[in-house]
């Protein structure tokens, strides 16, 4: 081997390469210079450790070898003075008094319930308290629970498709949760006390108290000598409770094809100045009761459902339904 051998010089300067940053890395006094020597010697793009490992391609198949295998060995020693020059300087700081061992850490960010689900948990926490127990259904229903056993017929304008979320095969996305009072029903003899909370969907334009996909919470109560004051009594209790003792109320007369009569339950807004509707209530429909199998001339039963996004909006003094749904971290971190 001469000395003008390509891979005895890329040897060489491999070696006095490794000599110097070694020597950099341990005479750095502080971080900062710490830091300029890792740059100047194991930076990522420019270092001369990658200068040197670019030298590889300019050998021969056994030059490659022997070349890269030393190369290896030197990365490695490059990266332990690196990190025993670090674990020196911390030392010294913390023997200075620089480091504060102390310090409590960082404080991660909790997280926390969503503010529809907090109005969720509320409304059952509350309406256990009035003795009503919690129920649940299907989100993707068939047309018999969300239409026919609620004595909405085959005409009836709210089975429009350009109204619903229709599937295949006689099924659908709920648009109600008036169908988990079917199934209540269906499964159990009076009496009934329950409320069911979950998500229903309809193609409506979406505005500032509209959303195509939505919450409503349902109440249903039925044994001998339930009454509309009944019902009115719990809305009101309901609203106080939740709402404030300052909460307006109002009843207007409406149709439903599964409550007779029926009312619409409209809340003075937040503002003061607008009253918004809230849900639809009224007393459970004989024609219901025959499909379930109850004997109308034995119980009565009220049934009510809320829309929960407009609860939890009238409650907070939020003004626009889209806010709930934009997990934005900063609307979201207020509740
Ligand atoms: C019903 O859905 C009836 N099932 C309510 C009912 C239950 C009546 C039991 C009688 C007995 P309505 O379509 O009005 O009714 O909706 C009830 C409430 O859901 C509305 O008052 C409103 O608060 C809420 N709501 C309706 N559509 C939307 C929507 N697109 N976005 C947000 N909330 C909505």
């Amino acid at each position: 081997m001469s000395s003008n051998d390509p891979l005895e010089i890329a040897l060489r300067e491999l070696e006095s390469l490794e000599q110097f940053s070694i020597a950099a890395l341990v005479a750095a006094s502080s971080p900062e210079a710490l830091e300029a020597a890792r740059i100047e010697y194991l930076g990522q793009k420019q270092g001369k450790l990658k200068a040197a490992q670019e030298r590889l391609r300019t050998l021969d198949p056994a030059g490659k070898r022997v070349y890269g295998q030393r190369f290896n060995g030197v990365k490695q020693s490059l990266e332990a003075a690196l990190s025993a020059a670090r674990l020196r300087l911390e030392r010294r700081a913390v023997a200075a008094g620089a480091i504060d061992v102390t310090l409590p850490g960082a404080i991660p960010r909790l997280g926390h319930r969503h503010p529809l689900t907090q109005t969720a948990d509320e409304l059952i926490d509350l309406f256990g308290r009035f003795g009503f127990s919690v129920a649940r259904g299907p989100e993707v229903e068939d047309i018999h629970h969300n239409f026919d056993a609620l004595n909405i017929p085959p005409s009836h304008p709210a089975r429009d498709p350009l109204d619903n979320f229709f599937l295949s095969e006689g099924t659908m996305l709920r648009s109600q949760t008036s169908t988990v009072q079917i199934r209540v029903m269906e499964a159990q003899r009076p009496p009934v006390r329950v409320i069911a909370i979950g998500r229903v969907y309809r193609p409506d334009t979406v505005d500032a108290t509209h959303s195509f996909m939505f919450h409503q919470i349902e109440g249903l109560m039925v044994d001998r000598g339930v009454t509309m004051a009944g019902l009115k009594t719990v809305l009101r209790l309901f609203a106080r409770s939740y709402l404030g003792h300052d909460v307006k109320i109002r009843f207007r007369p409406s149709f439903f094809p599964f409550t007779e009569p029926s009312v619409e339950v409209d809340m003075l807004w937040h503002g003061g100045d607008r009253w918004v509707e809230m849900g639809g209530a009224g007393m459970v429909d004989p024609n219901v009761f025959r499909a379930v199998g109850y004997d109308p001339e034995e119980v009565t039963g009220f049934a009510f459902g809320l829309g929960i996004e407009r609860l939890c909006m009238r409650r907070h003094g939020i003004d626009d339904i889209r806010l709930l749904y934009q997990n934005d971290i900063r609307f979201l971190e207020q509740f």
